[in-house]
């Protein structure tokens, strides 16, 4: 059974509006699909989203004591779906609950090897140390991969910081670096490149995407994956193209149609490997479109459950 997660917390995002993401999706879902959330009810993770206006407890992690709460809450409920062989789709406001989730996904499966398909425009790879502007969201595959970089340090952190990224970190490596995949991937910081190409992480840009097609693509995802035993699916909607993704707190140019980005999400879907999945980083407070960014999500969201079913 699919079972669908509502995490909708933005503690981790440096513009307010993602907690309503799943609303929004949700909003969206009444016009084409109206029953989809009764059948696909999603279990609610509590969320620390009344942290958001508490001191900033330290400038290069925003809010990272409420991350970890999110990180503990996300993974426990993560490990409790894979552990009732349910197959949990996680529906998070920022991109940090993907590093909860991830800990869920090992937590759950001792002992397999876990690989990581991210689709963003961004590598996500910071730690307090590199981050430039100490949003949490910018971290999370650092902490699943349990990395500081601190070769590349350019601030002084101290205090709550490091002991709530320690938390985050866990006390083991749950995906190890050469097992992450990139696509759509547009926008790192020096830190962030450091550590793509120390690991030789692979990158599969919007231009590999339009030269190969999406499911050459895809199959190279695949090889690289090989050795994994399960695999972790994660959508940041910024992966799409600003046309797109306008309602979204980060967006970048030169991203995926919504076509890729559906072709890719059910070509996933249906492989047995993926064991997890996310979708992540709407927000309609910054839509100037109505409710597209949404719809746009609840569409790809749909493809996407319509290719999970089929698995059966
Ligand atoms: N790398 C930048 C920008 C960013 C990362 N993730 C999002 N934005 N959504 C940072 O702040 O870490
Ligand atoms: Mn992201
Ligand atoms: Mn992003």
């Amino acid at each position: 059974m699919i079972q669908l997660i509502n995490a909708p917390s933005e503690l981790g995002a440096g513009t307010r509006g993602a907690s309503l993401g799943y609303k929004a999706i949700k909003t969206a879902s009444l016009h084409v699909d109206p029953t989809f959330f009764k059948r696909y009810e999603p279990i609610d993770v509590e969320t620390a989203n009344n942290l958001l206006f508490e001191h900033v407890d330290n400038p290069y992690g925003k809010r990272i004591k409420g991350v970890v709460k999110m990180y503990r809450r996300i993974a426990a409920q993560v490990a409790e779906t894979m552990d009732d062989q349910d197959f949990p789709l996680v529906i998070s406001g920022d991109h940090s609950n993907a590093g909860g989730t991830i800990a869920g996904v090992a937590q759950a499966n001792p002992g397999k090897r876990l690989g990581v398909v991210w689709i963003d425009a961004h590598s996500d790879l910071h730690s307090p140390y590199t981050s430039p502007s100490g949003n949490v969201h910018g971290m999370p595959l650092a902490t699943a991969i349990a990395e500081d970089n601190k070769e590349s340090a350019i601030n002084d952190v101290r205090g709550t910081a490091l002991r709530s990224w320690d938390q985050m970190k866990g006390s083991r490596q749950r995906v190890k670096p050469e097992d992450i995949v990139f696509i759509a991937l547009r926008s790192s910081e020096e830190p962030e490149v450091h550590l793509i190409n120390k690991y030789n992480m692979a990158v599969h840009r919007t231009e590999d995407v339009r030269e190969k097609g999406v499911k050459a693509i895809y199959e190279a995802s695949l090889e690289r994956l090989k050795d994994c035993d399960i695999i972790y699916v994660t959508f940041d909607v910024d992966s799409m193209d600003p046309e797109v993704s306008i309602g979204t707190g980060t967006p970048v140019p030169g991203g995926l149609t919504e076509a890729e980005a559906t072709e890719f999400l059910q070509l996933y879907a249906a492989n047995e490997k993926v064991a997890c999945m996310e979708f992540t980083e709407v927000n309609p407070l910054l839509d100037d479109k109505g409710n597209a960014m949404g719809e746009a999500a609840f569409r790809c969201l749909k493809a996407t459950v319509e290719a999970l079913e089929k698995r059966k």
